[in-house]
């Protein structure tokens, strides 16, 4: 049985085109998906990997030329007692499972609690977290 695994959240919207009836959703060049509203969210489990997106608006006419594309950068949630922000109380919640197979702690997923999640864990601290992405905080 699979417990805990570290999901990495992504909520993608972008500006209605007038003339599209749906979109189609591609990542790192392959179509993953269509929708009908103009959004998405994606969730992976997270080590530390990216994404590129682009959206192509469909209509009865076909397709439009591609948007923009959008790296999507997955990070593991290093908020563990999810108020929002990673800050010291966090911090002492990873010391206490230091060197641990938490696998709520353990940032990079490669079973054990060691020095390179406590290298991740620095760069998200300081940081806020709306629930769903990392944000700049207020
Ligand atoms: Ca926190
Ligand atoms: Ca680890």
């Amino acid at each position: 049985m699979i417990t805990n695994l570290l999901i990495a959240c992504a909520l993608m919207v972008w500006d209605p085109s007038t003339n599209a009836t749906s979109y189609d959703i591609y990542e790192d060049m392959i179509y993953s998906a269509t929708v009908t509203p103009p959004e998405i969210g994606i969730c992976r489990v997270a080590y530390y990997t990216s994404s590129i997106y682009y959206v192509v608006g469909i209509n009865a006419g076909g397709e439009s030329t591609p948007s923009e594309t959008l790296e999507v950068q997955w990070v593991a949630d290093a908020d563990f007692d999810d108020n929002g922000f990673v800050g010291f109380a966090d911090f002492g919640s990873f010391s206490l499972a230091f060197l641990s197979t938490s696998s709520e702690h353990d940032l990079d997923g490669n079973g054990t609690v060691g020095f390179s999640d406590f290298g991740l864990f620095t760069q998200r601290f300081g940081k806020c977290n709306d629930g769903v992405i990392e944000v700049p905080c207020p």
